[in-house]
């Protein structure tokens, strides 16, 4: 056999494999859109890993990788303030611990199914991996809705939903942080409830919590400046910068507000920004002290805006944001936020980078248009691991009882940014597809956890 016909057989070989599991998963997990598409996304882009590496195949590492390691489920019953019983479903993926304890957000909110939370899982454990930091990947929530309740239903919520959560984690085991619907406030209460049930101050089973008692300095902005961190990584490689380029960001939640604040600081100018009614478009630039005042402290919604700033448009419905003309497209709200449409309308108008805050915002057929239009495109694994990387700098400061100043953790989160921009860029040329940061983003991840995966054999 010629070398020629020798590697199209490995090709042929690695693309079998990976095909096969990805229909295995579809057969075994049916009526799960958003986890088949994040599973094709991956898997696809690592049949160069099995072609150059057959030893992965043979250890039987995406067969083992795509099945999480244990799944919860479980009963979530409070009483809301009119005395009624309201039932909610609590979820918690425990998808892979190869690398650390499994580490990841709890996402509150009606759309929430087995699903997205397994989806959000496995998407976490390439982050992670991607971060350098010893953490596993894992994912929960609930489907309750944040929306219109009190505090005090919030409150008798957390505590319903941690006592069944409290069994499963611990801060070697299960480390939860929050996500859409879960913030400073719902860790708060989770904390107490943590805290109460099992007689133990662990200030590291949770990761998110409030300055006074154990949380980050820049564990807030760590999502949002993180993004922007990448983003100006791939824009510096072209030459390129944030300064006097107009944005638009999706959202107004916490990715959005702190990727906002700090394209400003590097010179950019924020026109748009949402919630899932509407969205803004302010052409003198996002006032973003409103935006804070609006949706952090008021909890309102982003159509309030106009009412301080006539000047600016409010509309209805989300997909027309990405018809506003802009250089920077930073969609930071939720899943399959962009798709081949809106992907398109924004090449049309010129956009140079996309960097993805949210977890999967772009489709599978988004994303090939942005690859083959030779827009700079941070996928989410790489370009939001900002936020899970200072959650674990929140876990080594609490395990060694210090706090580290904004100053000394923000650069650390900066030095993490531009090493994931590096690895992935690397991997993308070694495994030939330079230029292509999904593929490098998928390689470099899997390897870290692959090769832990071989050193622990088969568990
Ligand atoms: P928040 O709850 O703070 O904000 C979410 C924002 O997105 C809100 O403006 C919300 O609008 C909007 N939104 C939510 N769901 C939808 C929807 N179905 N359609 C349109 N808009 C929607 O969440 P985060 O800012 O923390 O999370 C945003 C994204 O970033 C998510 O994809 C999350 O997984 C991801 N992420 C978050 C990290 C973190 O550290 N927080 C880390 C890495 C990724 P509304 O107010 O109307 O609900
Ligand atoms: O999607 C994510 O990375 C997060 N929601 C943050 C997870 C964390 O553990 O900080």
């Amino acid at each position: 056999m010629t070398t020629l016909q020798q590697t199209s057989n490995e090709v042929q070989v690695a693309k079998d494999y990976v095909n096969g599991v990805i229909q295995e998963v579809k057969k075994r997990n049916p009526n799960e859109p958003e986890f088949h598409q994040a599973i094709k996304e991956i898997l696809d882009s690592l049949v160069p890993v099995f072609e150059k590496q057959p030893k992965y195949m043979e250890a039987g590492i995406l067969e083992r990788i795509v099945e999480p390691e244990r799944q919860i489920m479980f009963r979530v019953p409070w009483v809301d303030d009119n005395g009624k019983v309201q039932v909610n479903r609590g979820f918690r993926i425990q998808f892979n611990s190869a690398i650390g304890p499994y580490k990841g957000g709890l996402r509150f909110h009606p759309s929430v199914n087995a699903s997205i939370i397994k989806f959000l899982g496995f998407e976490q454990i390439f982050k992670n991996s991607l971060t350098g930091q010893p953490i596993g990947g894992g994912k929960g929530g609930s489907d309750f809705d944040p929306k219109g309740k009190s505090d005090a239903e919030i409150m008798r919520f957390c505590q319903s939903f941690m006592s069944e959560l409290y069994r499963h984690i611990d801060q070697d085991t299960d480390v939860p942080a929050g996500d859409i619907g879960v913030g400073g406030r719902e860790i708060g209460y989770l904390f107490g409830q943590y805290k109460k049930l099992r007689n133990q101050y662990q200030a590291g089973v949770l990761t998110g919590k409030g300055l006074g008692y154990g949380g980050s300095l820049a564990r807030t902005e760590a999502t949002g400046y993180g993004t922007v961190y990448f983003v100006n990584e791939m824009l510096k490689d072209k030459g390129l910068s944030f300064e006097g380029k107009t944005a638009v960001v999706s959202g107004s939640g916490n990715v959005a507000i702190y990727a906002i604040e700090k394209l400003t600081q590097l010179g950019a100018t924020a026109v748009a920004c949402s919630d899932s009614n509407g969205y803004i478009y302010d052409k003198n630039g996002i006032d973003l002290a409103l935006v804070k005042q609006l949706k952090e402290v008021e909890r309102k919604r982003i159509s309030e805006y106009v009412n301080y700033h006539p000047e600016a448009e409010y509309h209805e419905g989300c997909a027309g944001i990405w018809t506003i003309p802009c250089e920077i497209a930073l969609p930071c709200a939720t899943q399959n936020e962009i798709d081949e449409e809106s992907a398109k309308t924004l090449v049309s108008n010129g956009v140079i980078a996309v960097g993805e805050g949210a977890n999967m915002p772009s489709t599978l057929e988004a994303i090939d248009v942005f690859l083959n239009n030779g827009v700079l495109f941070g996928p989410a694994k790489a370009a939001n691991a900002g936020g899970v990387a200072v959650s674990a700098l929140e876990m080594a400061q609490n395990s060694a009882r210090i706090a580290w100043s904004f100053e000394e953790v923000d650069g650390k989160l900066h030095d993490i940014m531009i090493n994931i921009y590096q690895q992935i860029k690397n991997a993308s040329e070694e495994f030939g597809y330079p230029g292509n940061l999904v593929v490098g983003a998928n390689i470099a991840g899997l390897l870290k956890v692959a090769d832990a995966m071989l050193f622990h054999g088969i568990i």
